[in-house]
């Protein structure tokens, strides 16, 4: 069975870290949008200077420039790993139905959808440390309040989408990067030996 799986949450909720972990633990391309929308900026195309005006300002990148480079990348998929991890994806409702789509169409349905929470206070420190560092133009207070409040509005109706499709986990994601790892393999643990339940 494929593990194909979607890591989501807040803006500073360890999706990245946490991300790491799991696709090394469980042989998984990982597929973070943030990277792939940093790497366009680092290379200085006309796309990843528009990319840069509006990330360093907290808004999302359109779904229809998103969607078409995780597209090009996912096309790219090398077939010797066991499933996917998109980090950061999907944002909004419009790029959670396009990944369906797709995915159900090329005959690798994603599997699972990880929420992973955290306290509102908890994230803004976390972020406000990361920048301290990181010289990400979107890790100052403004930037982080604007992206908690798109947060609120495009992402979490997202979570409802997986809700009816009985896709959707949430995760506590406070605690060590080792404990919440470790509640995150039980459950993709569970739900491969499920499968292999259902296969016998
Ligand atoms: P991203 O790069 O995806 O990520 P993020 O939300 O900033 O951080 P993440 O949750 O990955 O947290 P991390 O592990 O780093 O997005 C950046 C921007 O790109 C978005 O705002 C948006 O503009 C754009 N974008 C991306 N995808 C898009 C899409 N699909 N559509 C439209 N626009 C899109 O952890 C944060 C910090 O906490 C780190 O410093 C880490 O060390 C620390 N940390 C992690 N776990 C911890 C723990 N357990 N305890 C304490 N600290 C912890």
């Amino acid at each position: 069975m494929k593990l194909n799986l979607m890591i989501a949450g807040a803006p500073g909720c360890g999706k990245g870290t946490q991300s790491e972990l799991i696709v090394k633990h469980f042989n998984l391309r990982h597929f973070s949008t943030g990277d792939l929308l940093r790497q366009e900026i680092a290379e200085q195309t006309p796309l990843g200077k528009e990319i840069d005006a509006i990330i360093s300002k907290g808004n999302f990148v359109p779904d229809s420039t998103i969607i078409e480079i995780l597209t090009k990348a996912i096309g790219q998929l090398s077939k010797q790993c066991d499933g996917i991890l998109l980090d950061g994806y999907p944002r909004t409702r419009t790029q959670a139905e396009a990944l369906e789509e797709m995915m159900n169409e090329s005959g690798m349905p994603m599997s699972l959808f990880i929420d992973l929470q955290v306290p509102e206070n908890e994230l803004i420190n976390r972020l406000l440390i990361r920048g301290e560092t990181s010289g990400r133009s979107d890790d100052n207070l403004e930037t982080i309040r604007k992206r908690l409040e798109i947060y609120h509005v495009k992402t979490e109706p997202v979570n409802d989408f997986y809700k009816k499709l009985n896709k959707y986990v949430a995760i506590n994601g406070l605690g060590s990067v080792d404990e919440i790892f470790d509640r995150i393999r039980q459950v993709l643990e569970e739900e491969l030996s499920k499968a292999t339940m259902i296969r016998q």
